[in-house]
């Protein structure tokens, strides 16, 4: 992903000509589009090769399962046309690694949850999200997920992964984080879903999260 507005549009609608419409009027305004289960189960594998033929593509499959399945899933998340998959850590470095491992065969990036943006992320995650952004620094990952609603978490797990892994940052806007702030904790990308695609002009509310950014980084 090249690192240019440092916006990642978390693209989660249901409706394939409204999440195309979308994504042509962001491009050049985010860096990438990262789209999951509520647009794929809705309209089919294609449209991430539609999408990313517009912008990079990040597809949010959580991976989370056995080796082996793991391979699998990102073989045909990768064949779909997507730059980049979201895997979960928990499952252990051998599933990371098989990840890493199939995302290098084809070229691409792989993304690994640490701590997540919600509330329930205190129940089990935080607990454990310094290991699990340690293992995925030990696997060399593209870079880790972090939770913009916690920046001082954002600090902390950018003090164990170091400077050669990214940190793409959700929870900004609806959940309550600031691209700034995130930025400024040393989040390379911040992740944004609904503050944009619910916009009245999700163009001109990239743009504006956009000078944010920079503002931010001056
Ligand atoms: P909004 O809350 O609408 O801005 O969307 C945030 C996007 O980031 C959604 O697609 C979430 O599924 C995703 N996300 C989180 O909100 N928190 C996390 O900890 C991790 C993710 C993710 O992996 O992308």
């Amino acid at each position: 992903m090249i690192k240019d507005t440092r916006l990642i549009l978390a693209l989660d609608v249901t409706d394939r000509q409204q999440a195309l419409k979308i994504a042509q009027s962001v491009k050049g305004h985010v860096d990438a589009i990262k789209i999951g289960y509520p647009l794929v189960l809705a309209t089919g594998k294609d449209v991430i090769g539609e999408i990313a033929e517009m912008v990079p593509v990040i597809a949010d499959f959580k991976v989370a399962d056995i080796p082996n399945t793991d391979r699998l899933i990102c073989e045909q998340v990768f064949r779909a046309g997507a730059d980049a998959v979201i895997v979960h850590a928990f499952t252990g470095s051998d599933s990371l690694k098989m990840c890493v491992e199939v995302a290098e065969e084809h070229g691409k990036e792989v993304y690994v949850v640490t701590e997540m943006s919600h509330p329930g992320a205190l129940d089990f995650m935080q607990k454990v999200a310094e290991d699990m952004a340690q293992m995925a620094a030990n696997a060399k990952v593209t870079g880790v997920v972090a939770p913009a609603t916690r920046p001082e978490r954002v600090k902390k797990i950018r003090s164990i992964i170091g400077d050669d892994i990214a940190i793409i940052s959700p929870g900004v806007g609806v959940q309550g984080g600031s691209a700034a702030d995130t930025i400024k904790a040393g989040a390379d990308w911040v992740i944004v879903g609904r503050s944009i695609y619910l916009a009245d002009d999700p163009r001109q509310m990239s743009i504006n999260i956009g000078s944010e950014i920079e503002d931010a980084l001056k």
